[in-house]
């Protein structure tokens, strides 16, 4: 059985953005059943977990002795097993991991900043004074996406783990109305979003934070 690690609770502003999310998602689009490993601050810090996942951070994939850390890499190893996420083809399997390479270094790193200052540094003088050029980037590289995007349903010819993890990433953005101004990429996000393997992953991850609320 695959067991993967998650946070036992957030706060709101991040439930349903924790990255454990684009692995549920994955697992679901791939049929696989899995287990929730819940942790918390102390089971980040310690040498067992630390064993696993080098940074403490989630998520964590364990598998038969496999034990895999970094988003991008579970879900390629998962992806790699169906072709429901991966085409066959091998010219648009390496066009769909060109497509999760660009979600995690051409616009993750933008949009996760935006994310920091917003959330985690408000009111500091520093964050006001950056915030301008981070919004501009990240709006620079939204533009730039969806005019790649254009007309087309997806990245691609179909639906991969490329736009798992490119949906995933601009979720990121929610807190925000940065996608207001590229409608075609706020739609793409909204048809990705609908598709019921995400639908059960989002609830899976809500329906850990209500346990432990209700515990
Ligand atoms: N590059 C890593 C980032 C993982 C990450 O940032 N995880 C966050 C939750 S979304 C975390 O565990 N944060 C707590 C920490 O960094 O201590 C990945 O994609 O797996």
């Amino acid at each position: 059985m695959i067991t993967i690690s998650a946070f036992k609770w957030v706060p709101p502003f991040a439930q349903g953005l924790v990255r454990d999310l684009r692995v549920r998602w994955a697992l679901e689009e791939a049929g696989l059943p899995y287990q929730t490993r819940l942790i918390d601050p102390a089971v980040q810090s310690s040498p067992d977990y630390r064993a696993c996942q080098p940074f403490g951070q989630v998520p964590m994939f364990e598998e038969d002795g496999l034990v895999l850390f970094e988003s991008g890499s579970i879900l390629l190893h998962i992806a790699a097993r169906t072709e429901a996420l991966l085409p066959e083809d091998q010219k648009e399997r390496a066009r769909a991991i060109c497509w999760m390479f660009a979600a995690l270094n051409s616009i993750e790193p933008f949009v996760q900043q935006l994310a920091e200052i917003d959330f985690f540094w408000p009111g500091q003088e520093w964050a006001k004074l950056h915030r301008p050029d981070v919004v501009n980037a990240s709006q620079r590289r939204l533009s730039e996406l969806a005019t790649w995007l254009g007309n087309r349903d997806y990245l691609e010819r179909r639906f991969t783990v490329g736009d798992l993890l490119m949906t995933s990433v601009l979720r990121i953005l929610r807190h925000t109305d940065l996608m207001e101004a590229a409608p075609q990429l706020k739609a793409y996000q909204a048809r990705c979003e609908a598709r019921p393997p995400f639908q059960r992953a989002l609830r899976a991850q809500l329906a850990d934070f209500d346990q432990r609320a209700s515990a």
